[in-house]
């Protein structure tokens, strides 16, 4: 039709295909929410929660065979497979939209089609980007109220410009056999069906703000990272400012909240995110961080006011939860909320729990909070230019191998630091306790595009910045020969937080080590932490032999790249290995006395 606009033109062509009975142009605005969440009540998607002690609280129960992302019904479309990379799931795009199309026909009969502008980013920041996602789902658009800034805010930006990613998601039948999230990163599109589930569903997250906006990166010169983002204040009130990639199940959220033991020495921890950022060059030559999201969908097994408090008070208000267990009282409850499960609760799909049977929260169980009422919020959480960032941490779970903390002698460095990351599986991500997975840069799930051409990217966004960031890599689960970990982690993280926040300063007592400079055995503040003693040696020791199966482990992930791979990671993984033929075994920087 003559004058539609292109948002217009794709909602009328989706309309003709899945056939809703209603079409609802979402406005953003609280009338809209509440009016979605009381309809939501009365046909049971969500039970309302005690609104004294959780004021304007919900639980979702989703569909059971519907609990997780599921990353093998997950498709990066484009036209050459080699451009996907063997990391990924691929599908033709003709054999996807003739495959996929068909499942959307007619899919939206008898139930409303919601359209959600949204912005990814703060609403005036020059890195933000517009998505628009088609959705018959009344409980996602609840969700991405929560996680984008949607609604007239998006529409007003949107209407200057043609540049948006559509996302169209269908609830489908929900049947397992009929899921596909397909991600076209050619034409900047997205199409989910029969998953009502987070990432497979709220699609400006993982679709759009990693798997699409890393391909966009790419093109226009930037990052799309699986990153938290945190600033660190110092006792003269300086704040530096931290991004950290780290795969699901690492603490990351944790990390991002975390309440500094050592605030009576002046140092405290900013959120600015917990999960993605979008990193550009800025005019000033360093790389500036924004969080695209608006809230935290975070997992909720294992959150207490011990393990996170400051999730705890935002998530104590206007929240959606998922798949959590309900007291008699109408409270939420998980695994690790507290330590006696009350008396009379229902478990997660809505039976009576008894003690022995099944989690009452599902492993994957969530919740959706705005990121501003997080006490710890930055005040620069939402500052148009970004947040400046001054060091890159890399972190996996590693029982044995990585010390607890160390820094990569360059850019380059770094970035086989990060291509060459692994961690180790915990039973409530795949149910099989301690497989190393590898996982670069924490994106295996998450990059749009050949992982080879990802680090030659990374290579080379290196050479664009007069001031790179710093790159270290953290592992805060490594075990004695007994199985027990060697460091209390949580709070007491913010010690290597210090340490990074000296060296990057160009201090910080460190010695170098043929994997990187790894703290010196007093490097670390301890005030007011006793560690048994050899702990920390301990935790700071390198075993060659460890590191000999490393190395050749990680040479086998990058043979899969065969070509593609870029030299500098070949370069840096012969470096690594030629450092490591020097050293005597094992080697403690307590052993060491190059100091640096
Ligand atoms: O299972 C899902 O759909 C959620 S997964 C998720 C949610 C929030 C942040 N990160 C993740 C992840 O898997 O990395
Ligand atoms: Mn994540």
């Amino acid at each position: 039709m003559a004058g539609q606009t292109g948002v217009e033109r794709w909602v009328d062509e989706v309309a003709r295909i899945t056939r809703p009975d209603r079409i609802h142009w979402c406005d953003g605005s609280e009338g809209e929410y509440h009016k979605l969440i009381e309809g939501m009540v009365g046909d049971g998607t969500l039970i309302r929660l005690n609104q004294k002690s959780y004021p304007g609280c919900y639980l979702h129960r989703s569909n059971p065979s519907d609990v997780a992302r599921t990353e093998h019904l997950t498709f990066i479309c484009t036209s050459r497979k080699e451009d996907a990379g063997p990391t990924n799931n691929w599908m033709a795009p003709k054999e996807a939209r003739e495959r996929v199309g068909k499942l959307f026909e007619g899919s939206m009969k008898g139930r409303t089609m919601y359209v959600i502008p949204y912005i990814m980013g703060p609403a005036g920041s020059p890195y933000s980007k517009l998505g628009v996602e088609i959705t018959d789902s009344p409980y996602v658009v609840a969700n991405m109220r929560l996680m984008t800034r949607m609604g007239k805010v998006a529409l007003d930006r949107l209407s200057g410009s043609n540049g948006f990613v559509p996302g169209l998601h269908s609830l489908g039948d929900l049947s397992p056999d009929r899921r596909f999230i397909l991600h076209f990163p050619e034409e900047r599109l997205i199409w989910s069906i029969g998953s009502g589930y987070g990432g497979n569903a709220l699609l400006g997250k993982k679709c759009y703000a990693l798997r699409i906006a890393s391909w966009m990166g790419r093109e226009g010169g930037w990052l799309a990272e699986h990153n938290m983002i945190i600033g660190l204040e110092d006792p003269t009130g300086q704040v530096t400012y931290i991004a950290g990639a780290f795969p699901s199940a690492c603490g990351k959220t944790n990390l991002a909240m975390l309440v500094s033991p050592l605030q009576h020495l002046g140092y405290k921890v900013w959120t600015v995110g917990d999960d993605i950022a979008w990193l550009h060059v800025g005019p000033d030559g360093r790389l500036r961080a924004i969080n695209p999201e608006a809230g935290f969908f975070g997992v909720a097994p294992g959150t207490s006011s011990k393990t996170n408090p400051n999730m705890m008070a935002a998530a104590g208000r206007n929240t959606i939860f998922t798949n959590v267990g309900v007291t008699p009282g109408g409270e939420p409850w998980w695994e690790g909320k507290d330590p006696t499960p009350p008396d009379g609760l229902i478990d997660w799909k809505g039976n009576r729990w008894a003690p022995g049977a099944e989690k009452a929260a599902h492993p994957n169980s969530r919740f959706t909070v705005p990121a501003g009422q997080c006490p710890s919020i930055s005040p620069h959480w939402e500052d148009d230019d970004g947040v400046p960032i001054s060091a890159i941490l890399f972190g996996g779970r590693r029982a044995r191998v990585a010390p607890l903390v160390y820094q990569s002698y360059s850019w380059q460095h770094g970035v086989f630091v990060g291509a060459g990351m692994a961690s180790e599986t915990t039973a409530a991500a795949t149910g099989a306790v301690g497989v190393t997975r590898r996982d670069p840069m924490a994106m295996l799930p998450f990059c749009g595009y050949n992982m080879a051409d990802y680090f030659g990217h990374w290579v080379a966004m290196g050479s664009r910045m007069k001031h790179p960031p710093a790159i270290f890599h953290v592992n805060w689960f490594r075990k004695d020969a007994d199985g027990n970990f060697l460091w209390p982690g949580f709070g007491e993280n913010v010690r290597v937080l210090m340490w990074i926040l000296d060296r990057v300063r160009g201090r910080g007592k460190a010695v170098e080590t043929p994997i990187g400079f790894v703290p010196a055995a007093d490097g670390l503040e301890m005030d007011g932490l006793k560690l048994p003693a050899g702990t920390m040696q301990e935790l700071l020791s390198i075993d060659r032999d460890a590191w000999s199966k490393e190395l050749e482990d990680q040479g086998k992930f990058f043979e899969q790249f065969g070509d593609r791979l870029p030299n500098e990671m070949r370069q840096e993984h012969a470096k690594l290995a030629q450092r490591l033929s020097r050293v005597r075994v094992p080697l403690s920087p307590a052993e060491t006395s190059k100091g640096s």
